[in-house]
């Protein structure tokens, strides 16, 4: 069974509309469980990582990225569109809803 990586940049979970990303590790027991809240997911059959402010929006976009460091691990690109990185607040537009 695949990973996957699931994006939901409207999670709340580091504030309003941080973003958060989960990642499945697809297993046997994955298969088992049927349907799972992600909230509910067991330890060790995945992770979330978790915008960090308010309208971050991290999951809008997610990808592979290949082996970006050469360590011999596959990386992720994770789009964060409202993310601050010169501290300038502002607040992120979704695309085809109003901002
Ligand atoms: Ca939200
Ligand atoms: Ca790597």
């Amino acid at each position: 069974m695949a990973d996957l990586l699931i994006g939901v940049p409207r999670a709340d979970a580091g504030g309003t509309d941080s973003g958060a990303v989960w990642l499945i590790r697809g297993s046997a027991e994955l298969s088992r469980l049927g349907q799972i809240a992600l909230t509910a997911l067991p330890a060790g059959l995945g992770q979330a990582i978790i915008g960090p402010a308010d309208w971050d929006l991290l999951g809008l976009a997610v990808s592979q990225a290949g082996d970006l460091n050469g360590d011999g691990l596959g990386d992720l690109i994770l789009a964060a569109p409202g993310r601050d990185v010169a501290g300038r607040a502002r607040r992120a537009r979704m695309p085809g809803r109003p901002g």
